[in-house]
Order: C-alpha cells, then structure tokens, then sequence
C-alpha cells in the first residue's frame, strides 16, 4: 500500500508531517483517489450541512410546540401557516419590589432585555399550565414599560392549525385571565426572581398590533415642548401597504399626553386602515381611547388626551390605495385631577376638559351652577358628543353627563335642560376607555315668574320665538312648542296631536311622526297606492309598464336589474340600450346593468375629506361641499354659486348671466373659485377663467323655466380634498318628497341680507310637486322643483343662486337635484324655495358637456 501526502492544516501545530517520495505510476493513481476522496469529503459535508439545516427546520418550524423553547425578544417569524389561525392577547403586569431606571424605557438596554427574558418565560411558563393553550403558544412579548409601579407590556400568541379550529373556541378571556391569576394566586414570585406579580391583565388582541421592540416600535419622550413623529413614508409617496407601526409616548411621571394631529389623510375604509390610540402602552381594547381612520379638513383636527403619562398610538394599514398618512404633535401637560367648579355668576359656559380636544378617560367632573336664591337655571348644549361604540343611549352605561339624576351620552342636536330651583349639579364621568369631542354647555338663570318674555318658553327652559308655537316643528327639543294645540281652518290634526298643514295629508310623507297623516289615504281594495299617493288597479304592478307617474309601480319588482323591461321615459337605460326596472341604479355601487355602464363614470359625489356632524351652525366646513364654485362677475365680487361636474365644466343657472348687459354672457368677464371656504382667503382655492358660457335656449328670464347654464373652463380643476364634482342624476333618477338634501352658498344670509363670508349650508326637504305649484301660485313647471320648509326659516336666498342642490343617497354618493332658481323672497311661511330640477335638464347638460 502506497502512502500519500496527508496534510492536516489543523495540524501543524509544530508537529512532524509525515512525507513519503512516490513514483510516477504511484502518483497518477494517488491523484485519482485524491479526487475520489474529495468528491466524498464534498458529499459528506453536503450531508452533514443538510443535517444541520434538517434539524434546525425541525426544531424551529415543526417540532410540536409543547416542547418548543422560550422565543427571545425580537421580531417573532411567521411560522404559522396560511391557514392557521392566530390569537393574540395582550395587557399589563404590574410589578412590586422593583424600581423603575430610565434603562426600562429603551428595549436596547441589558436592563430592558433583562427583565423582558424573565417576565417572558414567566408568561411561557404560566401559559404552559393549560395544556390546550399551551399547544398552540408561539410566543411572549415584553413591548414595554412604565413607571410609577413598574407596568410591564406584553403581548402573547398562539397559531392554532386549521386542523384544530375546534380549539378556538377554549380561547375564551376568562380562560386566559383565570390563568393568569393562578400565577397572582401563587404570589406572583418565581424562584430567581427579585420581583413580584402584583395583578396581571390580558384581553384579546388584533393580531396585526403585535409589534415587538426591535419591529416598527417607536419609544417616545413628551415634554414640555411640541415634538412630532409622521406615518411611514408621509407624506409622499404615502404609507407603504402592510404598514405595523407603533409609538410609545412617556410623559414624566404624575403628567398626562396630549397628542394632536395637524394632517391626517388615512384610507377611509377603517377595516383596511387606520390609527388606534391607547391610554396605555398596551394595544387592549379596555385602553383604548378612539380608532380613526379617513380624511380630517384641518377644521376638524383630532386631538385626544391621555389620562396618565403613557400613550400608545398604533397605525395598520392594510390596503394599497396610497394615501399620504398622518402627521402627529404631542406634548407633556398637567393631568387633569381637579376639573370641579362652582359657577356663580347668572349666565357662563363650560365644557368637558380639553375641549374640542377629546377629553381624557377615567375622569369624574362635577360643575355646581349656583344663582340668586329667586331665580332658575336653564343649561343648553352647544355641543354634545359623548358617544362609545356598541352602547345603549338609553342606559349610558360608560361615559355620560347627569343632571338631576338623568344621564345623557351619545350624540345630541338639541340638548336643553331646566332647574327646578336656583342651583343645578352638572356632573360628567369618563371610563377608562373611549373617549370622544365632549361637550359645549351654556346656562344662564331667568326669572320663574316670566322665563321668555316676548316668547315662548319651552319646557327645557329654552325660550322660542311665539310663532313657532304650533307650527308642526319641535323647535323645543322637547315637542313642549307643540303640545295642546288647537289646530287652524288649514291645519290636519295628527294623532298625536301636532297640527301639520293639510296639504301635507296623503303626499307619502309621515309628517306627524305617528303615519296619522298617511293612514286614512286607502285606495279600493283592488287597487295599489303609487308613491305620489296615486291609485292604480293592482294587476299594473310591475307589469313592465309605469303607471304611476313616480313609476313607483315598477320600481320594486322583483325583476329588479333584470334586462326585460320596457323602455319608458322612467327606467333607466343601460349603453347597450337594455332598461332597467331598478330605480336610480346609477353609482350606487352595484353592477345592473350586463354591460357595466350604470356604475362608469362614478368618480364624483364622494367627499376626500371625512366630516363630522356639526351640531346646529350652517357654517360648511372646510372641504364638505368640495363641488361647490364661486362665480365672480368682474369687480363685483361673489354674485353666484356653480357646481363642478368635471375637471372642466360647471353647472350653474341661467338667470345668472342675463342679456341685460351683454358683459354678463362675456366669458371673460367671470373667475371661478372652486374649493374656496371663506371669502375673505382666496389663497387655497383653485381660479379659473371661463372658456364659455352656454344657457339653456329654452330659457324663459319671465317665467324662469329651464334655468340652467353650463361654463367651461379655460383650464381644468386639480381634483384634491376640497374640489370634487358631484354625480348627476340619470334623467330617471327620483328625489321622493319628503327627502332631506342639502344647498350650499355664499348667498345672502336673511332676505335683503348681506352675502355670508364662510360658505353656508343649509338642509332642506324635497316638497311634494302639487303642495309646492299650489303655494307658488302655480308657477312651478315641470322643470322645477320645491324644497325647504313650508314653515319658512330655511333656505337658499339671493347670491346663492345657480349653487347646487344635493342629495345623499344609500351608497354614500352625493347627486345635483336641484340648482338654485329663484323664490318668494327668502325663507318665508309657505314659500319654499325653488330650483331648477337637474333631472328634467340632464340631457341638454350630456348634449352641450358630454358629462
Ligand atoms: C335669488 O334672488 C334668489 N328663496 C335665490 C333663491 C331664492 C330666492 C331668491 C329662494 O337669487
């Protein structure tokens, strides 16, 4: 046997090498197996690596989580399986015997990662007391703490296989939190541990809140100055799709957060999107102070409050609509412990703490209002939004207002109260989560012996003009302005007592609130009531042929979208030149016709911006009516409203530019401001000079007929938050009487009035075509329709006129109804206002625009 060459690197550690001379014969075939041997050293250690990595699959990935170790802090891999299902719960461990050092507030510290492997295997450990959790458990988090008593933040998860979905329902939170409290019951100490358990908490989590220190986990500091922090990627080109991110804020201890966001532009759709706030470092529904999501004008900037000195603000994003994200400021402020007050002087406000900010939970507030010994107390609210998910308003079960024993939440519009004597407790209690806008309270003390003098005084104590008395409308709040009523010569006497103009009776409207007015309006036992109240023989009942003029009688046939209908000038005609018997199909998110084409051309009617309720004022808010266009006639500043139908056309009213003066039908002597709010800042709103005016032909300056007028820009709009077109209607579309819309304008605000600097809103109902021609003295055509009030108080007036007419309908969409036309002098008894009805001139706009 020949020898070789052995070299051993490892070897020559000063140790003799063994060297043997071979011959030539010898060495041809040493080199053969020295291949040989190193093709099989390659192979082996191939085996061997394989091995390693066989293993390390099965002791990371499939070995049976009963035996599995305990995860290190660090971002947790998504071993489970498409399929599985993951239960997440998090909360709190209070810790004794232990100081809180600065080296707990960064998870970089030996500290941090410390007592985290501690706490962490003391979660694993009592979790693997419930076999049937136990089998499931991935792993425990430690994702922060907090002073004052050391808190601790945890999070735990467990994958349960598809195979075993039967386990999910043994994941209840008294099962977690009855194991939880075994470990308290056990003293909460662990051998090893200088620590102790005080309580524990854990509820069920969102899984996608699961952030761990070293993910998208930001630790914060508040101070006594502004600091900011933004979404990812904000604000361009906006946050990325599967966006987990989270911030913790710490204040210094016994302070309170205050965190407020400048912008905040986030998908609209909150099961994609959307930032939660906790009052608390842990993502636990119990802390959890509001969840947002959409688009907020900066006139309604969200702002909240936290009840101690941690925060924790989570953002998910799910979608891949872009969006440019948040912007956020937060700062250190005094907590708020003492918020009661006596008020003495006879008239004052007060509101809930922060307010418009929302105020902090786990609050208690108590406003004593004290005055002269003769004298009573009547508290309004100009505001009141005290609201929480999933509670009954009946029984303000969380956070609420009390007033002599009475509680209130929710959201109220006309919220008054009045004191039986001179002294009134108003007290306020916020739980430990949700918290919302609050509330506004203005009271001032009347006189007993004559509370309203000049006017009526309801039983809330507000005080109403006397002409209100009667008239059909609670202006009380409390109905009080309409209780023992005599009704007059043209009034019907509802059921219930209110007395509502007879016209009113049998136009399928439920005015008296009771359906008395609609009830006695039968028609014969063979027949069938259109929506118009009209009788028709019931076999015309989705015959395929309208009947009823509203062609209600075909409007809820079981056919609906079904392609078999006959055209009339009532269905809706699909581009294929198939009808449908489905009314107002257009836009309303849902496919009817085969080819598609009633849900083409949607992109309007939708606000960027998301609003809130303002309760009472008619100020618009910034970007609510984003459709809504200035007109300026030369150096005369505002003369009429217009409505943005595309980037470059504009529907406004004929009477606007009369041939009076040939400078009125002058493209060049208009500039149109859309998404204009004030007409004191011209600065964000987008102008444009006209390119053309086109008015209707069949225009009628006497009678007002077909007032409708279309401008085209010389340039197009930049669609953004504050400029948007509406949806116009189909020329089948059907506004119902009775239905409430809105107008909008800078128009004057009483008649004879000057202009309104902010732009205006105000809601109107749809009225009944033959109530209204019989009020206008039979001057309504059929290219016109009524809405407002026939109580008067409401409507459009002078300078809002060629402004649009909108209603909201089921699928959240916006449409043009009416435009501005002309009235009776402005918002009086009996004279509603009156618009041109878009629907009956839809075809001319299609014709001259092709929107
Ligand atoms: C106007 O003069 C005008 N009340 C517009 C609307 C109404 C009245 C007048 C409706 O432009």
């Amino acid at each position: 046997m020949g020898s070789v060459v052995e070299f051993h690197p490892e070897d020559r550690n000063g140790r003799h090498e063994r060297v043997t001379f071979l011959t030539e014969k010898d060495k041809m075939s040493s080199r053969k197996r020295h291949s040989l041997l190193l093709a099989l050293l390659v192979i082996l250690s191939f085996l061997v690596l394989a091995g390693v990595a066989a293993f390390l699959i099965w002791y990371f990935a499939v070995r049976p989580s009963e035996v599995r170790g305990n995860p290190q802090v660090g971002p947790t891999k998504d071993i489970s399986a498409p399929s599985d299902q993951v239960r997440v719960y998090s909360g709190q461990l209070v810790l004794d015997d232990i100081e809180y050092t600065d080296s707990l507030g960064s998870p970089k510290t030996q500290g941090f990662r410390e007592l985290s492997k501690n706490l962490q295997d003391l979660l694993r450990d009592t979790y693997s007391k419930d076999t049937v959790l136990f089998k499931y458990y991935n792993t425990s988090v430690i994702t922060g703490y907090s002073e004052g008593s050391v808190v601790a933040y945890h999070w735990t998860r467990f994958d349960i296989p598809s195979s075993n979905s039967e386990d999910l329902s043994k994941f209840t939170d008294s099962r977690v939190t009855g194991l939880l409290r075994r470990l308290i019951r056990q003293g909460g100490v662990r051998s090893g541990l200088s620590f102790t358990v005080r309580s524990i908490t854990a509820s069920l989590t969102d899984p996608r809140m699961t952030n761990t220190p070293d993910s998208c986990l930001y630790t914060l500091r508040a101070t006594g100055s502004k600091q900011s922090f933004t979404s990812p990627g904000y604000p361009s080109p906006g946050y990325p799709n599967k966006s987990r991110c989270q911030w913790q804020i710490r204040a210094s201890k016994g302070k309170a957060i205050q965190l407020f966001f400048p912008d905040f532009d986030v998908e609209d759709d909150c099961d994609n999107d959307f930032v939660s706030i906790y009052d608390s470092l842990s993502p636990e529904e119990k802390h959890q102070l509001t969840q947002q999501c959409g688009n907020r004008p900066p006139t309604n900037n969200l702002e909240v409050v936290s009840s101690g000195s941690v925060m924790l603000v989570s953002f998910i994003s799910d979608s891949s609509f872009q969006h440019p994200g948040f912007s956020a400021e937060y700062i250190e402020i005094p907590r708020n412990t003492a918020c009661d007050q006596v008020l003495t002087d006879q008239s004052g406000n007060f509101s809930s703490p922060h307010y418009p900010s929302f105020y902090p939970p786990n609050l208690d507030c108590n406003w004593t209002i004290k005055v002269p010994e003769n004298m009573k107390i009547r508290l309004k609210f100009a505001m009141f939004r005290v609201r929480e998910p999933n509670i009954d308003i009946s029984d303000c079960g969380k956070d609420y207002v009390e007033i002599m024993s009475q509680k209130y939440c929710g959201e109220r519009s006309l919220l008054a109260v009045a004191s039986t004597d001179n002294t009134m407790v108003v007290k306020f209690h916020s739980d430990e989560s949700f918290t919302d806008k609050g509330f506004l309270a203005v009271y001032n003390a009347y006189d007993p012996q004559n509370p309203c003098p000049g006017q009526f005084a309801c039983n809330t104590g507000l005080c109403v003009k006397t002409t209100l008395r009667c008239d059909g409308w609670n202006d009380c709040g409390d109905m009080s302005d309409e209780m023992d009523c005599k009704c007059g010569e043209d009034q019907f006497k509802c059921d219930n007592g209110l007395c509502k103009p007879k016209y009113w009776v049998c136009d399928q409207v439920n005015d008296c609130g009771d359906g008395s007015d609609e009830k006695s309006c039968s028609c014969g036992t063979d027949q069938w009531k259109c929506e118009s109240g009209l009788c028709i023989d019931k076999n015309k009942v989705c015959d395929g042929t309208q009947d009823c003029t509203d062609h209600s009688d075909e409007a809820s046939c079981s056919n609906q979208g079904s392609p078999t209908v006959a055209c009339t000038e009532f269905t809706y005609k699909c581009r294929n030149g198939v009808c449908l018997s489905k009314s107002n199909p257009e836009c309303d998110n849902s496919p009817d016709c085969a080819d598609g084409s009633d849900e083409q051309d949607c992109n309007c009617g939708k606000r960027p911006y998301k609003h809130n309720r303002i309760v009472g004022g008619t100020n618009a808010d910034v970007g609510e009516w984003p459709w809504q266009v200035s007109l300026h006639f030369k150096t005369s500043g505002h003369t009429c409203g217009a409505s943005i139908i595309s980037e470059r056309w504009l529907v406004s009213a004929a009477h606007c530019f009369p041939t009076s003066n040939s400078e009125y039908r002058n493209p060049g002597s208009w500039l149109t401001y859309s998404g204009l709010y004030t007409q004191l800042d011209y600065s964000s709103a987008e102008s444009r000079k006209l390119k053309s005016i086109t008015v209707h032909p069949n225009y009628n300056s006497f009678t007002f007929d077909n007032d409708v007028a279309v401008l085209e820009l010389s340039d197009p709009l930049e669609f953004c938050s504050t400029v948007y077109p509406l949806c116009l209607p189909d020329a089948t579309h059907t506004f119902p009487a009775g239905k409430s819309c809105f107008v909008t304008g800078w128009g004057a605000l009483a008649e004879s009035g000057s202009l309104a600097n902010i732009l205006q809103k105000a809601e109107v109902k749809i009225i009944n075509d033959t109530v209204c021609d019989t009020m206008m003295s039979g001057e309504v055509t059929s290219r016109m329709l009524c809405s407002g009030y026939l109580t008067g108080g409401v409507d459009a007036c002078q300078g809002d006129s060629g402004g649009p007419l909108v209603c909201q309908e089921s699928s959240g969409r916006w449409f043009q109804s009416g435009i501005v036309s002309w009235g009776d002098g402005c918002a009086r008894r009996n004279k509603p206002g009156v618009y041109s009805r878009v629907t009956q001139l839809r075809g001319w706009i299609k014709e001259q625009t092709g929107i």
